[in-house]
């Protein structure tokens, strides 16, 4: 057995003056209460330090407080000390603006001993690049972060761990990317707004939609999945929070019940994805790259709109 407690940390709503100092401190309380509960490793969400500031557009000049320009910086050095403290690790969502002026989103993995394990950058950037007036509030990730290129992932915490970063959670590629390289624990971070402008009637079907692709990801990479919001209503934008922790075999194991602040944790057996990817999912057996090649050739034409 490789056990393994993990802690989802969902965050409730993060307002757009509340200072890092003081998200901080949130940060660190949900921390001190799943390292009471025995967590070894703590997952907070998706752009964990701000307000989610991609529901306004504005120059991107305007925007640079709302960015990371070191990790750790002045206001975050302490997260990292408590958690050597604690010995415990933690993934950390943040915008990240490079010294070249390139900006990410990114999640960054930390080990016990507080050093840094991985970085990645979210690849499917949601939403849109221009101001787009019909919207009740904008999504304009895509004006704020490039896209990252790579789901790579890292030997830590004894297993074999990768990260994505919300709308990632959404395409199988994501998974199976990871699943490919032995993934076994994916930590996933998100801020779903529950009112999808392009297609209002996806709203009722949030949470539907967030377990179903989380759930099938597990299951399909017979591999664990931590999935952790920040929900509930932030400057007047309702999200989605229902984080939760899903086992290789698609079922969730622990799950938040609020839409705040709040910690779900389970302890996993890392061995317990071999259960699945050494049976129906064993891919060195049973997958078909020659069929998956020649019907990606077939069908890899874009379609035009009104064929869709
Ligand atoms: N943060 C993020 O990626 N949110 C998206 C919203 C999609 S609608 C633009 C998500 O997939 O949940």
């Amino acid at each position: 057995m490789r056990l393994l407690t993990v802690a989802a940390a969902q965050m409730g709503p993060i307002a757009a003056d509340e200072g890092r100092e003081a998200v901080v401190d949130r940060l660190l309380a949900l921390m001190d209460i799943a390292s009471e509960r025995g967590a070894e490793l703590v997952v907070y969400p998706e752009l964990a330090l701000t307000t989610f500031f991609p529901r306004w557009h504005m120059e991107l000049s305007e925007a640079n407080h709302y960015y990371e320009t070191e990790m750790p910086g002045p206001a975050t050095k302490v997260l990292f000390d408590e958690a050597k403290r604690l010995g415990i690790g933690f993934c950390l969502g943040y915008a990240s603006l490079t010294a070249e002026g390139r900006r990410f989103n990114v999640y960054h993995l930390v080990d016990k001993t507080g050093e840094t394990v991985g970085i990645f950058q979210k690849v499917h950037i949601p939403g849109h690049d221009e101001y787009e007036s019909w919207r009740e509030f904008q999504h304009a990730e895509r004006h704020y972060f490039e896209p990252g290129d790579d789901f790579p992932v890292w030997r830590a915490f004894d297993g074999i761990v990768g990260m994505a970063i919300c709308n990632d959670r959404r395409w199988p590629e994501t998974y199976r990317v990871m699943g490919m390289q032995g993934a076994e624990l994916i930590l996933i971070g998100y801020n779903t707004p529950l009112h999808y402008d392009p297609d209002p009637t996806q709203n009722a079907l949030a949470g539907f939609h967030n377990a179903l692709v989380m759930q099938s990801g597990a299951y399909q990479n017979g591999a664990f999945v931590v999935g952790v919001a920040k929900g509930g209503i932030e400057e007047g934008v309702d999200s989605l929070a229902q984080s939760m922790i899903v086992a290789p075999s698609g079922q969730i194991i622990a799950q938040c019940i609020t839409t705040g602040d709040e910690v779900a944790v389970a302890t996993i057996d890392l061995d317990f994805t071999k259960t699945y990817k050494h049976t129906l999912f064993d891919f060195a057996k049973y997958r078909v790259p020659d069929a998956y090649r020649r019907i990606t050739e077939q069908t890899g034409v874009e379609l035009p709109p009104e064929k869709i």
